[in-house]
């Protein structure tokens, strides 16, 4: 299986999560991805592309074109505004007021931000362009008949909706991925996302669309970010009606649990017959991860690679959390050799 990578995500490291009410330094590092690196050559799985430049139709099927914008020039424009620290807005578009774009930076920040962990610096869009395009040259290697490959993306993508961004997502690469699978032929795509968190910004893009099956295992939103999306009574809307699946979890769920969910969506995407899968490929479900509570070993990521290489999809591997750095690679390269073993 392919690996499409490109050292351009160290653009984007910002020296600072606002974490419990500190400033620590970022779970979500450029180190994470150097251990999967290491790990997919230990398992002499190192078969690597650069992504090509990045082709903006898909991104902006899926996002805002002022969002767009408003991400290439945040950095320039608070830098202008005097400021020295890295952009975290500190005003939101919160219930009951309007939800009109401001025009000074700070403003504009709040109104496209769903949370404060997630810090602009100044190479960050070039990070987000590195990460859409290794999600696309992807796609378009599963597109051109590779049974697989897999999208070495960082920063993440699926907390980013059409037009905000957090939870350390700028652009949806899994979304401008199945996007890609729409507009180069595919009638019907499904997006599995088995990343701990939800992915509330693939539902929103996705939400009112029949073509694109959205499938997303994660820790409830009673208790775990992103809080206000990913209830199970999400379901779509309109022509979406029925094509968003939610399998919100408690904390502590294991894999005696969660393998069951991740059944049912199966036996959904494989009901659905899309002529492509996405895997938004999380690995913070693991039980040592710092910032999550699900409880999987190192072996279940084999297994569940298994399990969905037996969906005998043309299928895209798009790389979204995982914080437990010393084991973010095996567990990452276990899904995919799961996957490959089948
Ligand atoms: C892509 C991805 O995995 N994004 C995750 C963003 C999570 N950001 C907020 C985390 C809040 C963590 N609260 C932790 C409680 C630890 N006991
Ligand atoms: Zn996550």
């Amino acid at each position: 299986m392919k690996t499409v990578y490109t050292d351009d995500h160290r653009l984007h490291f910002p020296q600072g999560e606002l974490f419990g009410g500190e400033f620590v330094t970022p779970f979500e590092r450029p180190s994470r991805v150097e251990y999967i690196l290491r790990e997919l050559k230990k398992r002499k799985m190192a078969d690597f592309v650069a992504p090509a430049k990045l082709d903006m139709a898909p991104v902006r099927k899926v996002h805002d074109r002022d969002f767009l914008t408003f991400l290439e020039t945040a950095w320039a424009e608070w830098s202008k505004a005097g400021y020295r620290g890295e952009i975290i807005p500190t005003g939101y578009a919160a219930r009951g007021m309007q939800q009109r774009c401001p025009r000074s930076i700070d403003g504009k920040a709040g109104y496209y931000c769903l949370s404060m962990e997630t810090a602009i610096t100044a190479g960050t869009w070039d990070a987000a362009v590195s990460s859409a395009a290794s999600a696309l040259t992807a796609q378009k290697l599963v597109a051109n008949g590779e049974r697989a490959a897999f999208a070495l993306c960082r920063p993440p993508g699926h907390h980013a909706h059409h037009d905000m961004y957090g939870g350390y997502c700028f652009l949806n690469n899994a979304a401008i991925a199945a996007q890609a699978f729409r507009d180069s032929g595919a009638a019907r795509v499904a997006i599995l996302d088995v990343d701990f968190h939800h992915g509330n910004g693939t539902q929103d893009i996705f939400y009112t669309r029949d073509d694109v099956l959205f499938c997303s295992l994660h820790g409830q939103p009673e208790d775990t970010f992103p809080y206000f999306l990913g209830f199970k009574d999400e379901k779509g809307k309109g022509r979406g009606e029925g094509f968003n699946v939610n399998y919100p979890m408690p904390p502590f769920t294991a894999y005696d649990v969660w393998g069951k969910a991740l059944e049912d969506a199966c036996k959904k995407i494989k009901r659905y017959a899309p002529d492509a899968l996405v895997v938004s490929l999380g690995v913070d479900t693991y039980k040592d991860d710092p910032i999550s509570t699900f409880k999987l070993t190192s072996p279940d990521f084999k297994t569940y690679g298994g399990r969905i290489a037996r969906l005998r999809l043309p299928t895209l591997f798009v790389m979204e959390g995982g914080y437990a750095v010393e084991a973010i690679g095996i567990n990452t390269v276990n899904v995919l050799e799961g996957f490959l073993d089948a």
